[in-house]
């Protein structure tokens, strides 16, 4: 290669590279998926963890001097999407109108792929990134249930009744033995989720409870997915006015759906 060859392919390298500082990913990139014990797993990685936590940066559609986020930010996992917070980056190697997201994600046995996307303020997908694919090396589970929602700082309840009476919620994460439900979010999109590895037969019902608003006045977008023997999750949908939310009391549930296991 001559001098001019390699001056050319220096300034390509260095193009390259100023591009992908000043338009990290599109606008939307993942820059880490990382278990409860600190494993990070790279895109073509194995996780051996089901809970995961996704962080990356999204650059904010309202621009670079805009004091609040002007959209919402998704994670998308195999087609479902989840909602999560983005915040002001801090970080020194920060471009302007960065901000930086995290959330957690529960993963599947086998494939998963993940993506983060942008909306603006009118919900049209202005950003996304490049697809992380990750192997969930964890075992097959009977049953998987998992909330979200789409408002962020109010406390919604997953509820699931099994077999003799049993039933799993927050105050009783074990309450059907065999399950177990992760998590009791507080304030904000979720996930909860409720896994059975091997699920006593019987019938389960899944309902939904909007405990409070912790002073959101919107209603609020719910979704439920079921899945069974790991397979292609059942995406229920549901919304709650905030004169629903009632702490413990039941009137106000809402029952996404009963399966059986034989
Ligand atoms: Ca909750």
């Amino acid at each position: 290669m001559g001098l001019t060859e390699t001056g050319v392919a220096l300034t390509m390298v260095l193009l390259l590279t100023s591009c992908a500082l000043f338009n990290p990913g599109g606008g939307a990139r993942i820059d880490s998926i990382t278990g409860r014990s600190g494993a990070v797993t790279m895109s073509g990685g194995t996780a051996t963890e089901r809970v995961q936590t996704v962080g990356g940066r999204v650059m904010n559609p309202s621009g670079a001097d805009a004091s609040t986020f002007g959209g919402k930010v998704f994670i998308v996992h195999n087609g479902n999407r989840q909602q999560v917070t983005p915040a002001p980056c801090t970080l020194s190697d920060c471009q302007p109108g960065e901000w930086v997201f995290s959330g957690d994600l529960v993963i599947n046995s086998g494939n998963n792929d993940i993506s983060v996307i942008v909306e603006d303020e009118n919900g049209n997908q202005v950003y996304s990134s490049s697809t992380f694919t990750v192997y969930g090396d964890i075992p097959a589970r009977d049953i998987t249930v998992t909330l979200t929602w789409e408002t962020n700082g109010n406390d919604v309840d997953l509820h699931i009744y099994g077999p003799d009476g049993k039933h799993a919620y927050y105050s009783s994460k074990l309450g059907i033995p065999g399950g177990q439900l992760d998590l009791d979010d507080t304030d904000g999109f979720g996930p909860e989720t409720f896994t059975m590895e091997e699920a006593t037969p019987g019938a389960y019902t899944v309902k939904v409870r909007y405990y409070s608003t912790h002073g959101v006045s919107s209603n609020v977008p719910v979704a439920v997915r079921v899945s069974l023997n790991e397979g292609t999750p059942t995406v229920y949908t549901h919304t709650f006015t905030p004169d629903q939310a009632n702490y413990d009391d039941p009137s106000n549930d809402w029952t996404v759906t009963t399966f059986t296991i034989s």
